[in-house]
């Protein structure tokens, strides 16, 4: 599946600077290029994957491609949003599509950035507890069925690496029995330009251990129950997809294409650890590495598979 993500909050909490962040990201080694922009606020994005990267340095294949996340840039979700208020039925239109919805709420506090309804203790845990029951009571009048939600404490800079803020974050997670993460959207912004190397360094010094855009994407895969494997075209030609867990060897291949779900004939699958250290398809193949699986098989995280059809 190609991941769908909505990012809806207040206004001006922080969901188009986010968007941008997540959005505007090469995937360094791989995919020089940048994805898809479909429009403004829709845009295709490469998922972070290092075992990817990885196995494109040693096989150096003509292509890889990473598996792709669609983020929507929802706007105007605003009190009585269901009742047609700043254009609110077509963003809830919007929202239903989404297989993940991304709460941005803030937590930064700047005057430039005016507050657009009454608030009373800017980024304290009650602030937050409340601006996000406004979103949740429109989406919930809006009718849309619950989704998985990862909320995204928006902090400012300098609170970064704040225990407060984890703290927060813990009760956030506990109090809407979901996923929440902590991050600074400016920040992420500000990664756009880094190189991976740059950015880790960066994160590094700031006592950070993961970008934002991995954050987000481990807490998706973790909600939607979700794995990656890999495809070797000719072994060759990497690709990397998304698939619910404890799928079956054909459900990966109508992943890939319908016609090798219809024509599969078998699976040839190693675990990405065993193409690591052997370091070459032929040669892992030559070695006795490589299984031969049914369509039945129950595919793992970090496989690596190559169909074969009789197309
Ligand atoms: N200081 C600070 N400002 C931020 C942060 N995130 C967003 N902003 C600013 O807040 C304003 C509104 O952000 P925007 O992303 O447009 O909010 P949206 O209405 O939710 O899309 C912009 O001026 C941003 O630069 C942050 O983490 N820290
Ligand atoms: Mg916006």
């Amino acid at each position: 599946m190609s991941l769908q993500v909505g990012i809806v909050g207040l206004p001006n909490a922080g969901k188009s600077t986010l968007f941008n962040a997540l959005v505007s990201r090469r995937l360094a080694e791989t995919a020089p290029r940048l994805f898809t922009t479909i429009d403004p606020h829709e845009a295709v994005a490469a998922l972070p994957d290092r075992n990817l990267e990885k196995l494109s340095k040693l096989i150096k294949p003509k292509e890889t491609v990473p598996a792709s996340v669609t983020f929507i840039d929802i706007a105007g979700l605003v009190k009585d949003a269901h009742k047609g208020e700043g254009l609110g039925n077509q963003f809830l239109a919007k929202i239903r599509e989404v297989d993940v919805i991304v709460h941005v709420v803030r937590a930064f506090e700047d005057s430039n950035v005016a507050h657009q309804h009454p608030i009373h203790t800017p980024g304290s845990l009650e602030q937050i507890i409340e601006d996000i029951e406004i979103v949740n009571l429109e989406l919930e009048l809006g009718e849309i069925k619950k989704k998985p939600t990862i909320y995204v404490i928006n902090i400012g800079e300098s609170q970064i690496g704040n225990k407060e803020t984890v703290v927060i974050t813990k009760k956030i997670k506990d109090k809407f029995k979901s996923e929440a993460i902590t991050l600074s959207a400016k920040l992420e912004e500000e990664f756009i330009d880094l190189s991976t190397e740059e950015r880790e360094e960066y994160l590094k010094s700031l006592a950070v251990k993961e970008s934002g855009l991995n954050q987000l994407i481990n807490a998706a895969y973790k909600l939607l129950n979700l794995i990656t494997f890999y495809t070797i075209k000719g072994g060759k030609e990497i690709h990397a997809w998304s698939i619910v867990s404890g799928s079956t060897a054909i459900e990966a291949a109508e992943e890939v294409h319908t016609d090798f779900a219809k024509n599969f004939i078998k699976a040839e699958v190693i675990e990405i650890g065993d193409l690591f250290s052997v370091g070459d398809w032929k040669q892992a193949k030559e070695k006795g590495k490589i299984r031969l699986e049914g369509k039945d098989y129950i595919v793992n995280d970090e496989d690596v598979i190559e169909f074969k059809t009789n197309a």
